[in-house]
């Protein structure tokens, strides 16, 4: 069978909001193709994501979309040799998580990414996700550090919240727009809007546009 890997581009930044625009909230688009030949994919640590709160806030993250109870359902499978993901497909109907610099503190937090079938299979092949080493990450449960990066300043990105997020994008789910209603800065924003506040956890738990667009693939 063939397969290729697809183009990246599910990324959340972690910057401040500026003024959201309330608007009608619309179901997500696809970003990527979705799974459909194998609806039980295994998810596999490789040794560049330490053991622990690491492991265990990705945990968090792909129990969102499980315990929604849709068709798709990720297994947790066993450790797998880390790699650069964005140059080879893992083997078929694996997610693997990587740990490793994407671009320095700021900017880019996290990053997932796809193989698709070309042939001999339809929809998703692989999927991955890669961590920003480089971030202060928050890797507790409780409350983040509110505030912007910097030395000394404490941990503000909340490893589980960009878990849950990067989690979507390999259910193939996209974005909402930065200026959606639901990307709104408050106890309400959506798990798969692009940006969020430094110090926030309110991606950590799906809303219901979240729910439903994951509801309509799956
Ligand atoms: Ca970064
Ligand atoms: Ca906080
Ligand atoms: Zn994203």
């Amino acid at each position: 069978m063939t397969k290729r890997l697809g183009v990246v581009l599910g990324t959340i930044f972690a910057v401040l909001l500026t003024l959201a625009v309330p608007a009608n909230a619309n179901h997500l688009p696809d970003y990527g193709p979705r799974w459909v030949s194998t609806l039980s994919p295994t998810w596999h640590f490789t040794p560049s994501v330490p053991s622990g709160d690491w492991r265990n806030r990705i945990g968090d993250g792909v129990r969102q979309w499980n315990q929604l109870g849709e068709s798709l359902q990720y297994q947790a499978g066993s450790d797998m040799a880390d790699r650069d993901p964005r140059n080879s497909c893992s083997p078929v109907g694996t997610i693997t998580m990587h740990r490793f610099n994407i671009d320095g503190g700021g900017g880019t937090v996290g990053r997932s990414g796809y193989c698709e079938y070309l042939s001999g299979g339809t929809g998703r092949f692989s999927s991955w996700i890669i961590f920003d080493k480089s971030e202060e990450w928050c890797l507790g449960t409780g409350d983040c550090y509110d505030g912007f990066l910097g030395t000394g300043l404490g941990a503000n990105i909340d490893l589980w919240s960009v878990a849950s997020h990067e989690w979507g994008h390999v259910g193939a789910l996209g974005h909402y727009a930065a200026n959606d209603g639901v990307c709104a800065d408050n106890d309400a924003q959506a798990t798969m809007c692009p940006k969020f506040t430094p110090g926030s956890e309110r991606l950590r738990t799906l809303e219901p546009h979240d729910i439903d667009s994951f509801r309509l693939r799956y």
